[in-house]
């Protein structure tokens, strides 16, 4: 951290410094060199510009992906602006509340966005295909940004409560950068990055559109709805080599009747991350398409991620060991750390850590309990070699009968019955008691109590599910994670 030059700007670094004939992104129209994304970096500066923005004001983008996105993210940072961004399909109140509480100087909506905004009566609104942005000039000074000046929100959900913005300076993804994607992921100019997630989620976001810039790669940007089928037409066309993952699309892509046929000779690995990978789930990933996962686990509050497996070297079921540059403590209830093999919260230290949630300073001071130190709600175990495994959310535990139990060593349990495609596992109230509920997919015909005796034969006891209820689907947030709050209401 200290090696970084005390002046520093983002969208400088990860876009100018490229040689403009290399391809920075490729796209359905063609690829889009270095050269020509930075000369639209610069207009979408310019039209920020113009439009009143100042250094440290804030931009909301709610924007589908595309090269304007990328461009309209990097103007701002050019500008020394700080940027946040929303999911393109929220209903009005919800981009009302991201209004009132980012207080943007501008808002940029798309053809996607646009309507609801007004609606929410976003002020200081401008889409994209205002006439500002097609006139100005393709030259921009970059503004004297510094390593430490607010330059990223990311927004997180948590389990319960309104979106919290995470307060991140200029240097977080820098080093995120050197410690995850060189550390870890061994990112070469080489590279062409596909993701799953759309571009507002900042796992996405970076391993498409800052980690490959940083070496001069390419990432590929759609604006369609991810699916399955989008995913095999894209690794078709582009030849993608790293495949940004969650495991909800890694277990709709292994159950596709086509998953067979595809050729994924491209690919030299897949991410996953965003939220817990079953091992029964991996196992089933490697069977089908042979291309190595590398689990891994972050956080808006820690910038992005900081526990990977390492290539080569995955182990199944592990979220993998620290990633360099962090420290990782497994911790009891009051802080203190737990011996390996017992399951803690898990606490991360190191310099891409947010300052804080904006406006919420209980909050704030409970999850960054020191500085560059987040408490995460996430439970894990350490293994003797350095290895973590997930058990679970603090707050997803459920006492039943008067013991813990995870949901997680449930869910791993069902998905490892041939029928079950998909599952999670809540709590619910029977007679003032609280009881394990499944939700489960599947493939093939099987009965609750055939799924209840499945669960009673490999568990302890009192972990099996008293009630199974089958979906043709799990209900799943904006960024593709299991939404547990939908589950927990059900009836
Ligand atoms: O899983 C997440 O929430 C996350 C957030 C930001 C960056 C990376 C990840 C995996």
């Amino acid at each position: 951290y200290s090696d970084i030059p005390s002046s520093f700007n983002i969208a400088s670094y990860f876009v100018d410094r490229n040689p403009g004939e290399r391809t920075a992104l490729l796209t359905a129209s063609g690829p889009v060199t270095y050269g020509e994304l930075a000369a639209r970096v610069n207009q979408m500066g310019n039209a920020l510009l113009e439009l009143g923005v100042r250094q440290g004001d804030r931009v909301l983008l709610a924007l589908s992906d595309s090269v304007d996105f990328v461009a309209a993210w990097y103007g701002a940072q050019k500008i020394g602006a700080i940027t946040a961004e929303v999911y393109t399909f929220l209903q009005v109140k919800d981009y009302k509340y991201y209004v009132d509480y980012v207080s943007p100087a501008v808002v940029l909506a798309d053809a996607t966005t646009a309507d609801k905004l007004r609606e929410a009566g976003a002020p200081n609104l401008v889409s994209l295909d205002d006439p500002v942005f097609g006139r100005q000039p393709s030259t921009l000074e970059a503004a004297p940004t510094t390593k430490d000046d607010v330059a990223i929100w990311k927004f997180t959900t948590g389990s319960t409560g309104a979106p919290k913005a995470c307060v991140l300076t200029a240097r977080s993804p820098l080093l995120s950068f050197s410690w995850y994607a060189q550390g870890v992921l061994d990112i070469q100019p080489s590279d062409i990055v596909l993701p799953v997630p759309k571009l507002f989620f900042g796992y996405a976001r970076d391993l498409t559109a800052l980690f490959p810039f940083g070496v001069g790669a390419a990432g590929i940007v759609f604006p369609e709805r991810t699916t399955v089928e989008k995913l095999f037409e894209l690794i078709a066309e582009h030849r993608p080599t790293i495949l940004v993952n969650v495991p909800t699309m890694m277990s709709a892509m292994v159950s596709h009747p086509a998953a067979s046929e595809q050729d994924f000779s491209s690919l030299r690995l897949c991410t996953s991350a965003g939220e817990a990978l079953p091992g029964e789930l991996y196992r089933r990933w490697m069977d089908t398409f042979g291309v190595e996962v590398v689990d891994g686990i972050g956080s808006s509050e820690a910038y992005h991620i900081y526990l990977s497996n390492r290539p080569g070297q995955s182990r199944q079921g592990s979220l993998g060991q620290v990633v360099p540059g962090y420290q990782a403590q497994v911790v009891d209830l009051d802080g203190v750390p737990v011996p390996d093999g017992e399951v803690g919260r898990l606490e991360i230290t190191g310099e891409t850590v947010a300052l804080e949630y904006w406006q919420a300073p209980e909050k704030s001071a409970e999850t960054f309990p020191r500085a560059h130190t987040v408490r995460s709600g996430d439970l894990v175990t350490r293994d003797a070699d350095g290895f973590f495994y997930y058990q679970g959310r603090a707050d997803d535990l459920l006492k039943v009968g008067g013991v813990w139990v995870a949901p997680a060593e449930i869910e791993n349990c069902l998905l490892s019955h041939e029928a079950v495609l998909e599952c999670a596992v809540v709590g619910y109230q029977e007679d003032g008691l609280t009881r394990p509920r499944a939700f489960v997919v599947v493939s093939s015909e099987v009965s609750g109590t055939e799924l209840q005796d499945f669960v009673r034969a490999r568990l302890a006891p009192h972990k099996y599910p008293r009630d199974v209820r089958f979906v043709s689907a799990l209900p799943k947030t904006a960024s593709g994670k299991l939404d547990r709050r939908a589950l927990k209401g059900a009836n």
